[in-house]
C-alpha cells in the first residue's frame, strides 16, 4: 500500500518528521516529486548570463554545396522545404541556433516552387542568389525576392516560394520557431491548393525590404563608428525579432557591445574576420555567424561589406531584460 493511501486527508503524503538526516529528507522529498533548492549543483539563478548555446560560424561555400547537391537527392514534391539547420554545435541540439531563434539555408531551384503553409513562428528571409521572377507568395502576393533582399513572413501568414526564373536561388531562413517551441503554442498547417494562388505581385510590400531600397539609406546613415554605420529595417513589424542592417567600410572594426539580445549575423556582402567569444573566424558572403547573449563580439571588414544582425531584442525589450553592457 502506498503512503497516499495511508495518510490521513489533509496531513502529509509521507512521514517528513522521521527524516533523521539530509539524505533521508532528499529521498522522502523523490516521493512527493519535490526538488531542494538549497545543494543543486547548478543554481537556476546566476548572477549574469550563463550560456549553453556557443558562437558559431558557418560557410555559405558549405551551404551552397550542400544544397546543390540536395537538389538532385531532394524533390519539393515530398520536402516541405529543401533547407538546412544551422543547429548550435551542442551536445543534444540539432534545431536551434540560439536559444530563440534558429537560422536555416534553402534552395529553390528554377522552375520549381516550395508549396504554401502557415505557422505561428514568425520568419524571414535574406536572399543570396536569386534571378528576376523569383518570389514568396505572402497571403496571395508575389514578393520579389531579390539579392541582398530582406522578406518578411509573420505569425500565421500563409507563404510559399515560386522560382520562375531559370536560376537555382538560395537564401538565409531566420525563424522564432525555438521561442515558440519553448513557449509552448505550435500550430502548423498546409495551404489546400498546395501553392497558393497569387492575385498580383507587389514589389512595395511592408514585408520587403529591398536591397536596392536599403543600401543607399545605409550608407547616408550616421557613423556608430568609424566606417561604421547602421539602420534598423522595419522596428517593430515583427514582434520577436528585430533588423539592423550595418554597413562596414573597407578596413573598419565593429565592437558591439556585449547584449542580452540573442543575435544571428547573415554576411550580404564583403569579406573579413570576427571575434566570437574567444573564437577567431574569417567571414565573406553569405556566411552566417551566431552570438548568443552576452559574448563579446566584434567585427573587421577587410573590404567594404554588409551585414545583417537579427535579433531577438525586441523580446528581451518587451520584457525589461534587454541590456547592453555600459563601456
Ligand atoms: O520557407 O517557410 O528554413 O517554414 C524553415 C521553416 C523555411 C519556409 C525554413 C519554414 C521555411
Ligand atoms: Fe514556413
Amino acid at each position: 500500500m502506498s503512503n497516499t493511501e495511508t495518510r490521513a486527508a489533509g496531513g502529509p503524503s509521507v512521514d517528513f518528521a522521521a527524516a533523521g538526516d539530509l539524505e533521508s529528507l532528499y529521498a522522502l522529498l523523490d516521493e512527493v516529486r519535490m526538488k531542494n533548492g538549497w545543494a543543486k549543483p547548478t543554481p537556476s539563478i546566476y548572477p549574469e548570463p550563463k550560456q549553453f548555446f556557443v558562437p558559431a560560424h558557418w560557410r555559405y561555400a558549405d551551404a551552397r554545396a550542400a544544397l546543390h547537391a540536395a537538389g538532385r537527392l531532394v524533390g519539393t514534391e515530398w520536402a516541405e522545404r529543401r533547407n538546412l539547420i544551422m543547429a548550435n554545435p551542442i551536445p543534444g541540439n540539432d534545431y536551434a541556433t540560439t536559444r530563440t531563434m534558429v537560422g536555416a539555408y534553402q534552395m529553390v531551384k528554377g522552375g520549381e516552387s516550395a508549396r504554401s503553409h502557415r505557422h505561428t513562428p514568425n520568419a524571414m528571409r535574406i536572399v543570396l542568389e536569386a534571378a528576376p521572377d523569383t518570389y514568396t507568395i505572402v497571403e496571395g502576393k508575389k514578393i520579389p525576392m531579390l539579392p541582398g533582399d530582406v522578406l518578411l513572413t509573420p505569425n500565421w501568414q500563409y507563404h510559399g516560394h515560386a522560382n520562375e526564373s531559370a536560376q537555382d536561388s538560395y537564401w538565409i531562413d531566420v525563424l522564432d520557431a525555438p521561442l515558440v517551441q519553448y513557449l509552448g503554442p505550435m500550430f502548423f498547417n498546409v495551404h489546400p491548393d498546395r501553392l497558393e494562388p497569387a492575385s498580383g505581385t507587389d514589389p512595395a510590400s511592408p514585408m520587403r525590404f529591398a536591397f536596392a531600397d536599403y543600401r543607399p539609406a545605409l550608407v547616408a546613415a550616421p557613423e556608430v563608428a568609424p566606417g561604421v554605420r547602421t539602420l534598423e529595417l522595419g522596428a517593430d513589424s515583427l514582434p520577436t525579432m528585430g533588423r539592423t542592417a550595418v554597413h562596414l567600410a573597407a578596413q573598419s572594426t565593429w565592437d558591439h557591445p556585449r547584449t542580452t539580445a540573442n543575435q544571428i549575423f547573415a554576411v550580404v556582402a564583403g569579406q573579413g574576420t570576427a571575434q566570437l567569444g574567444d573564437r577567431s573566424v574569417a567571414w565573406s558572403k553569405g556566411d552566417m555567424l551566431v552570438v548568443p547573449s552576452w559574448n563579446p563580439h566584434s567585427f573587421h571588414a577587410d573590404e567594404e561589406a554588409v551585414l545583417l544582425c537579427i535579433s531577438d531584442a525586441p523580446v528581451m525589450r518587451a520584457m525589461g531584460w534587454l541590456k547592453v553592457e555600459p563601456r
